[in-house]
């Protein structure tokens, strides 16, 4: 398995490279046009992606991964990041030897089999692109790197960053940055070097700004896979406009839900309505999602939206959500609900799929459930998204917070945080929480 990296190219571009290495018995199985890199809001660009598989008669003939010939699968991507300009990024066995980087080596003949095996059993293409992206994510893992001849310092701070769960993208960009800025000299201060890469990771991460002005009402939808929490911050939301928050007063507020189908989702929503004295709609199509936006026109400020979790994977039924969500009208800020401990490739597969919503921003639930935030951080970061609240318990409606870069910093484990400076460094309005 070998993975590419180009600039400059479209889809036909990226079918013939394909084609001219690998040879036209290739089966592309999707393609699209993916945003790369994205570390620190630089160097994001527009690229092509296509995924294919080779099938396995032909397959048997080549030499296996590394330097050789694809096995079952591969993925080029085209152009790609320039913090990888040059291509291929092998799994050096190296790294796993060095210090605090010992890994597992990663068994790529074993993940051959599974690619050729889901191929030969006539599956779906889904399987063989699970498989594929399996492949993709143990190279990743494998390819983070501090070199031998980085200084410790940098040696720890990737180890503390893997610990984190931060992606191996983003550990190579963080520690490529750190060999250009630090000096010999700053690297002995292990304290000073801690610092800086937290200010780096803050200065990643992306606080949603609500509009400055919205008509009114304020149509809030939330959409996102299964099970991550859309109803229950559906009702922190509604109780936090509708009951007032600090230094802001109540506003009348109503929930509209699309999950009429299930009793007990339609009796969990209804529930937080009755004891909130909000009112609760339910629709199941186009028109009548219009005619309630319409009808909470004439008495609500803030309209929240809860729709039924779809899985990411599920995209004709994403597709007919869509057009229902088209009933809110351009104006809806749509929110993408995602829950904190899902790994990071996951985090970026849903932000993919459910990218057709044009959500303006993220929210994080179940924060309690994780010590770790690297997955997210990391994630948003290459997707350039931003996060707009996060939610860290069951509780109605207390467990739901603005989002803010100093939170995020203090859940870092192994960091030690200087609370005070980030504070500082990373302000948080205080007059506009909700
Ligand atoms: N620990 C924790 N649990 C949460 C949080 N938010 C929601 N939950 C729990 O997660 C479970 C699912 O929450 P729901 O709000 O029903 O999730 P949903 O996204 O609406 O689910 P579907 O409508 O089935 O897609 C419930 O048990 C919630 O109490 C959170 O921040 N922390
Ligand atoms: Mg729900």
């Amino acid at each position: 398995m070998e993975c590419f990296v180009e600039q400059g190219s479209s889809y036909n571009d990226c079918l013939s490279k394909i084609i001219a290495k690998y040879g036209d018995r290739v089966q592309i199985v999707t393609q699209r046009n993916i945003r790369v890199g994205g570390i620190f809001g630089l160097f994001t660009r527009e690229g092509v992606e296509m995924e294919f598989y080779i099938p396995p008669y032909f397959s048997k003939s080549y030499a296996g991964y590394g330097g050789g010939r694809p096995g079952g699968a591969a993925s080029f991507a085209s152009p790609a990041p320039s913090l990888n300009s040059g291509g291929l990024k092998s799994p050096g066995p190296a790294n796993a030897k060095e210090p605090g980087l010992s890994r597992a080596p990663v068994d790529f003949e074993e993940a051959k089999k599974k690619v050729l095996a889901a191929a030969g059993k006539d599956s779906t293409q889904m399987m063989i692109l699970n498989e594929v992206r399996n492949i993709k994510e143990k190279i990743e893992a494998a390819g983070t790197a501090a070199r031998k001849e980085d200084h410790p310092a940098l040696a720890r701070i990737t180890e503390i960053l893997e610990q984190n769960d931060f992606s191996s993208a983003y550990i190579n960009a963080i520690l490529d940055r750190g060999r250009k800025e630090f000096s010999l000299e700053a690297l002995e201060d292990f304290d000073g070097v801690q610092d800086k890469v937290l200010e780096w990771i803050g200065e990643s991460i992306r606080i949603y700004q609500k509009p400055a002005y919205h008509k009114t009402p304020r149509i809030m939808v939330l959409v996102g896979p299964t099970g991550v929490g859309k109803t229950t911050t559906t009702a922190k939301l509604a109780a936090i406009f509708g009951l007032g928050n600090p230094g802001k007063p109540a506003r009348p507020v109503r929930i509209i839900t699309i999950d009429a189908f299930r009793i007990g989702a339609k009796a969990q929503i209804e529930a937080y309505g009755d004891i909130m004295d909000i009112p609760v709609a339910y629709v199941d199509n186009y028109d009548d999602l219009k005619k309630e936006i319409a009808l909470s026109a004439e008495d609500a400020d803030i309209v929240l939206v809860d729709t039924i979790g779809k899985s990411p994977r599920d995209s004709a039924k994403l597709g007919e959500m869509k057009e229902l969500l088209d009933a809110c009208g351009f104006q809806a800020e749509v929110y993408l609900v995602i829950a904190a401990g899902v790994k990071s490739s996951d985090i970026l597969e849903i932000l993919r799929q459910f990218e057709p919503f044009n959500y303006r921003s993220v929210i994080l639930t179940k924060l309690d459930e994780t010590t770790r935030v690297g997955n997210v951080i990391s994630a948003l970061s290459e997707k350039g998204k931003s996060l707009a609240y996060i939610t860290d318990g069951q509780k109605v409606p207390t467990d739901i917070h603005r989002a803010s870069v100093v939170r995020f910093l203090l859940n870092l484990e192994d960091f030690r945080v200087n609370r005070e400076k980030m504070e500082k460094q990373f302000p948080v309005d205080k007059a506009d929480q909700f």
